[in-house]
């Protein structure tokens, strides 16, 4: 199978991309998941959420799609199918007004998961990253520290499908070994979008990351109710949505509450507005020697 992340065709099972492995079998055992964590740079979890609440999350979100006019006309919003304009969304923030969604990713079960293995209290970031992806979409490789490294670097990004997503639609692909890279998370792993006002997006080249720094892509197809969390220092980035029908998923944050937390990303009204006048990354990768 040919898969496609930005203007790469990767074949899975080749050289540069490969299937992600699960975690399930160390689930209630918090060292050995944390183990798993230090050691993959990420966590695969299989039916993490509740499957129920998160297809109602789903139907919810597709609503909103429907009514904005994002959705083929005369179609089910069940089936997810991009209109005509091929436009997403993003809604970026508290997200009151989806009830359903955010009692996936703020639920018991969620927070009791992260304090489980974070082994104290936990706050989740009030700001939350929703998106529907149209085809064509796609996010570039990237470390979250970039955006959100004003608090502890001991925040966890949890990535979670809101619907079954096949990798054609979509999915989340870790570079494995990219936790490991100390020359670029001594250089790009500093950086701050904001306040550095550079780009966040360290490469679109999937094929020149591995070439010049090595390790492998990884990805799976998703059900409904799996989510994968991982570091800030893992590098990340989306298959790209070759489907007629929209990706939605969302990415939420998690640490320990005891530890200090990115204030751009907390409380009732977190808005981002992003840097203006941002400096190439290929500019800054050539001062930090990465090219
Ligand atoms: O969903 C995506 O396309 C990107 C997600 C992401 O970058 C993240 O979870 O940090």
């Amino acid at each position: 199978m040919m898969v496609t992340i930005g203007a790469k065709q990767l074949e899975m099972g080749g050289r540069y991309l490969t299937e992600l492995r699960d975690a399930n079998s160390l689930l209630g055992d918090p060292a050995a998941l944390k183990q798993r964590l230090e050691e993959d740079g990420y966590l695969l979890i299989r039916g993490f959420h509740d499957r129920e609440q998160v297809l109602r999350a789903r139907e919810e979100i597709l609503q909103r799609l429907q009514r904005d006019g994002k959705l083929a006309p005369d179609t089910e919003a069940a089936e997810a199918r991009i209109g005509p304009d091929n436009k997403g969304a993003f809604w970026g923030g508290v997200n009151d007004s989806f009830p359903a969604f955010r009692e996936v990713v703020d639920s018991p079960r969620t927070m009791g998961f992260f304090a489980g293995l974070l082994g104290g209290e936990v706050i989740t970031y009030d700001y939350k990253w929703l998106r529907a992806i149209p085809n064509g979409g796609n996010t570039g490789a990237h470390y979250d520290i970039v955006y959100m490294g004003a608090g502890t670097p001991n925040l966890y990004t949890l990535w979670t499908p809101f619907g079954d997503t096949p990798i054609d639609m979509g999915t989340l692909c870790i570079l494995l070994g990219s936790h490991r890279w100390d020359r670029v998370i001594a250089t790009y792993g500093k950086m701050d979008v904001d306040r550095d006002k550079t780009e966040g997006w360290f490469s679109k080249d999937p094929i020149e990351l591995v070439d010049k720094f090595g390790g492998q892509w990884a990805t799976t197809s998703f059900q409904a109710g799996d989510a994968i969390l991982f570091g800030m220092y893992t590098m990340h980035a989306s298959t790209v949505n070759v489907t007629p029908h929209m990706r939605i998923s969302c990415d939420t944050r998690y640490q320990l509450a005891s530890e200090p937390a990115d204030a751009r990303w907390v409380g009732r009204n977190p808005v981002y507005q992003g840097p203006t006048n941002v400096r190439p990354m290929e500019e800054a990768r050539k001062q930090w020697n990465l090219i």
